[in-house]
Protein backbone atom coordinates (compact mmCIF):
# COMPACT_ATOMS: atom_id res chain seq x y z
CA UNK A 1 0.00 0.00 0.00
CA UNK A 2 1.10 3.62 -0.69
CA UNK A 3 2.98 4.96 2.57
CA UNK A 4 2.37 8.59 3.36
CA UNK A 5 4.54 10.55 5.63
CA UNK A 6 3.20 13.45 7.69
CA UNK A 7 1.62 14.52 10.21
CA UNK A 8 -1.30 16.19 11.57
CA UNK A 9 -1.42 19.53 10.92
CA UNK A 10 0.96 19.75 8.45
CA UNK A 11 -0.67 22.28 5.25
CA UNK A 12 1.93 20.56 3.06
CA UNK A 13 0.90 16.95 3.33
CA UNK A 14 -2.68 17.68 3.60
CA UNK A 15 -2.02 18.87 -0.14
CA UNK A 16 -1.09 15.19 -0.75
CA UNK A 17 -4.23 14.08 1.22
CA UNK A 18 -6.78 15.51 -0.55
CA UNK A 19 -5.29 14.55 -3.92
CA UNK A 20 -5.37 10.60 -2.51
CA UNK A 21 -8.98 11.41 -1.46
CA UNK A 22 -9.74 13.14 -4.65
CA UNK A 23 -8.83 9.34 -6.27
CA UNK A 24 -10.20 7.51 -3.60
CA UNK A 25 -6.85 5.74 -2.97
CA UNK A 26 -5.89 4.26 0.32
CA UNK A 27 -3.06 5.13 2.18
CA UNK A 28 -0.51 4.06 4.88
CA UNK A 29 -0.18 7.49 6.83
CA UNK A 30 2.70 7.58 9.06
CA UNK A 31 3.48 10.10 11.47
CA UNK A 32 6.53 11.58 11.33
CA UNK A 33 5.87 13.62 14.80
CA UNK A 34 4.47 10.56 16.81
CA UNK A 35 6.88 9.37 19.76
CA UNK A 36 9.29 6.84 18.68
CA UNK A 37 9.22 7.62 15.27
CA UNK A 38 12.76 8.12 13.95
CA UNK A 39 13.60 10.68 10.73
CA UNK A 40 16.93 8.58 10.39
CA UNK A 41 14.55 5.42 8.94
CA UNK A 42 16.31 4.44 5.89
CA UNK A 43 12.79 4.13 4.18
CA UNK A 44 11.95 8.15 5.20
CA UNK A 45 15.39 9.51 4.29
CA UNK A 46 15.32 7.87 1.09
CA UNK A 47 12.01 9.33 -0.01
CA UNK A 48 12.89 12.73 1.68
CA UNK A 49 17.12 13.25 2.26
CA UNK A 50 16.04 16.40 3.38
CA UNK A 51 13.27 14.95 6.00
CA UNK A 52 10.15 17.12 5.25
CA UNK A 53 6.91 15.91 4.41
CA UNK A 54 4.76 15.19 2.77
CA UNK A 55 6.67 11.98 1.14
CA UNK A 56 5.93 9.05 -0.01
CA UNK A 57 6.83 5.56 -1.04
CA UNK A 58 4.35 3.61 -3.30
CA UNK A 59 6.30 0.49 -4.79
CA UNK A 60 9.45 1.56 -6.08
CA UNK A 61 8.91 5.08 -6.41
CA UNK A 62 10.29 7.40 -3.43
CA UNK A 63 9.61 10.95 -3.46
CA UNK A 64 8.97 14.41 -1.33
CA UNK A 65 7.09 18.17 -2.37
CA UNK A 66 3.60 18.24 -2.22
CA UNK A 67 3.33 19.24 -5.49
CA UNK A 68 5.58 16.70 -7.18
CA UNK A 69 3.72 14.08 -5.83
CA UNK A 70 0.50 15.08 -6.64
CA UNK A 71 1.67 15.30 -10.42
CA UNK A 72 2.75 11.64 -10.02
CA UNK A 73 -0.21 10.56 -8.67
CA UNK A 74 -2.28 12.47 -11.27
CA UNK A 75 -0.18 10.82 -14.06
CA UNK A 76 -0.25 7.60 -12.19
CA UNK A 77 -3.70 7.15 -11.34
CA UNK A 78 -5.96 8.77 -13.71
CA UNK A 79 -9.09 8.07 -12.04
CA UNK A 80 -10.90 11.81 -11.49
CA UNK A 81 -8.00 13.81 -13.43
CA UNK A 82 -6.63 16.75 -12.16
CA UNK A 83 -4.55 18.21 -14.66
CA UNK A 84 -5.82 19.39 -18.25
CA UNK A 85 -4.77 17.03 -21.07
CA UNK A 86 -2.56 19.52 -22.53
CA UNK A 87 0.61 19.91 -22.07
CA UNK A 88 1.38 23.51 -22.40
CA UNK A 89 -1.93 23.82 -19.81
CA UNK A 90 -0.10 21.82 -17.27
CA UNK A 91 2.93 23.96 -17.36
CA UNK A 92 1.03 27.46 -16.83
CA UNK A 93 -0.55 25.68 -13.76
CA UNK A 94 2.73 23.99 -12.89
CA UNK A 95 4.33 27.67 -13.21
CA UNK A 96 1.38 29.26 -11.18
CA UNK A 97 1.67 27.21 -8.34
CA UNK A 98 5.29 27.69 -7.82
CA UNK A 99 5.43 31.16 -7.75
CA UNK A 100 2.12 31.71 -5.52
CA UNK A 101 3.98 29.17 -3.53
CA UNK A 102 6.57 31.68 -2.96
CA UNK A 103 4.54 34.77 -2.67
CA UNK A 104 1.88 33.32 -0.68
CA UNK A 105 2.18 29.64 0.75
CA UNK A 106 5.47 30.61 2.22
CA UNK A 107 4.39 34.00 3.87
CA UNK A 108 1.51 32.02 5.78
CA UNK A 109 4.13 29.07 7.32
CA UNK A 110 6.30 32.47 8.45
CA UNK A 111 3.72 34.34 9.57
CA UNK A 112 2.52 30.99 11.64
CA UNK A 113 6.49 30.95 12.82
CA UNK A 114 6.56 34.77 13.80
CA UNK A 115 2.72 34.37 15.64
CA UNK A 116 2.87 30.86 17.11
CA UNK A 117 5.96 29.67 17.19
CA UNK A 118 8.39 32.14 18.57
CA UNK A 119 8.24 33.33 22.36
CA UNK A 120 6.54 37.01 22.74
CA UNK A 121 9.61 38.58 23.42
CA UNK A 122 11.36 37.49 19.74
CA UNK A 123 8.45 38.42 17.83
CA UNK A 124 8.62 41.40 15.08
CA UNK A 125 5.98 43.69 14.63
CA UNK A 126 6.52 44.78 11.65
CA UNK A 127 7.51 41.34 9.95
CA UNK A 128 4.02 40.76 11.21
CA UNK A 129 2.25 43.52 9.54
CA UNK A 130 4.57 42.68 6.11
CA UNK A 131 3.89 39.62 5.81
CA UNK A 132 0.33 39.96 6.67
CA UNK A 133 0.45 42.46 3.38
CA UNK A 134 1.76 39.66 1.58
CA UNK A 135 -0.84 37.48 2.04
CA UNK A 136 -3.78 39.74 1.71
CA UNK A 137 -2.28 40.62 -1.72
CA UNK A 138 -2.05 36.70 -2.74
CA UNK A 139 -5.66 36.71 -1.91
CA UNK A 140 -6.41 39.14 -3.79
CA UNK A 141 -4.76 37.76 -6.68
CA UNK A 142 -6.76 34.42 -6.24
CA UNK A 143 -10.06 36.74 -6.18
CA UNK A 144 -9.17 38.09 -9.48
CA UNK A 145 -8.46 34.81 -10.93
CA UNK A 146 -11.23 33.58 -9.64
CA UNK A 147 -13.49 36.63 -11.38
CA UNK A 148 -16.43 34.52 -13.56
CA UNK A 149 -14.54 31.08 -13.04
CA UNK A 150 -15.32 28.45 -10.29
CA UNK A 151 -11.84 27.22 -9.63
CA UNK A 152 -8.83 28.92 -10.18
CA UNK A 153 -8.07 27.61 -14.03
CA UNK A 154 -11.66 26.98 -14.85
CA UNK A 155 -11.90 23.20 -14.12
CA UNK A 156 -10.63 21.99 -10.39
CA UNK A 157 -7.17 21.57 -10.45
CA UNK A 158 -3.56 21.20 -9.02
CA UNK A 159 -3.75 24.72 -8.53
CA UNK A 160 -6.55 24.26 -6.15
CA UNK A 161 -5.11 21.62 -4.19
CA UNK A 162 -2.29 23.74 -3.75
CA UNK A 163 -3.91 26.75 -1.36
CA UNK A 164 -6.19 24.54 -0.15
CA UNK A 165 -4.85 23.58 3.34
CA UNK A 166 -3.35 27.10 3.66
CA UNK A 167 -6.39 28.79 3.32
CA UNK A 168 -8.04 26.69 5.81
CA UNK A 169 -5.40 27.18 7.92
CA UNK A 170 -5.99 30.58 7.86
CA UNK A 171 -8.27 31.36 11.16
CA UNK A 172 -5.32 30.22 13.05
CA UNK A 173 -4.04 32.87 12.20
CA UNK A 174 -6.80 35.23 13.88
CA UNK A 175 -8.94 35.43 10.67
CA UNK A 176 -10.01 33.78 7.33
CA UNK A 177 -10.62 34.84 3.88
CA UNK A 178 -11.73 38.65 4.06
CA UNK A 179 -15.71 38.94 3.09
CA UNK A 180 -14.44 41.47 0.35
CA UNK A 181 -13.00 38.75 -1.61
CA UNK A 182 -16.15 37.11 -2.67
CA UNK A 183 -14.71 35.35 -5.59
CA UNK A 184 -12.61 33.67 -3.15
CA UNK A 185 -15.05 33.11 -0.36
CA UNK A 186 -17.03 31.74 -3.06
CA UNK A 187 -14.32 28.79 -4.11
CA UNK A 188 -13.61 27.94 -0.50
CA UNK A 189 -17.49 27.40 -0.09
CA UNK A 190 -17.21 24.81 -3.02
CA UNK A 191 -13.85 23.50 -1.76
CA UNK A 192 -15.41 22.79 1.35
CA UNK A 193 -18.47 21.06 -0.28
CA UNK A 194 -15.76 18.18 -1.81
CA UNK A 195 -15.75 14.84 0.11
CA UNK A 196 -11.83 15.66 0.03
CA UNK A 197 -11.82 18.78 2.13
CA UNK A 198 -13.43 16.77 5.35
CA UNK A 199 -11.48 13.32 4.51
CA UNK A 200 -8.28 15.07 4.36
CA UNK A 201 -8.51 16.37 7.99
CA UNK A 202 -7.58 13.32 9.46
N1 LIG B 1 8.36 22.53 -0.41
C1 LIG B 1 7.95 21.45 0.45
C2 LIG B 1 7.83 21.98 1.87
C3 LIG B 1 7.80 20.86 2.88
C4 LIG B 1 7.74 21.36 4.30
O1 LIG B 1 8.25 22.45 4.64
N2 LIG B 1 7.14 20.57 5.17
C5 LIG B 1 7.07 20.88 6.57
C6 LIG B 1 5.67 20.55 7.10
S1 LIG B 1 4.35 21.43 6.32
C7 LIG B 1 8.04 19.99 7.34
O2 LIG B 1 8.30 18.87 6.96
N3 LIG B 1 8.60 20.49 8.44
C8 LIG B 1 9.49 19.71 9.25
C9 LIG B 1 9.07 19.71 10.68
O3 LIG B 1 8.08 20.38 11.04
O4 LIG B 1 9.71 19.00 11.44
C10 LIG B 1 6.62 20.88 -0.06
O5 LIG B 1 5.87 21.60 -0.73
O6 LIG B 1 6.33 19.72 0.20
Amino acid sequence: MLKLYCFPRSGNSREVKIVLAEKNLSFQAVDIKAPGFDREDPEFKKASPKAKVPAIVDGEVYMSEAYEINEYLDKKYTKNPLMPKDETACKTIRDWVAAHDKKFVLKIGLLVIETLLKPKDQQNEETKAKLRAEITEGMKELDRMLEGKPFLFGDYSLADVSVTPHIAALPILGSGVPGEFKNLTAWFKRIQERPSFKQSTQ
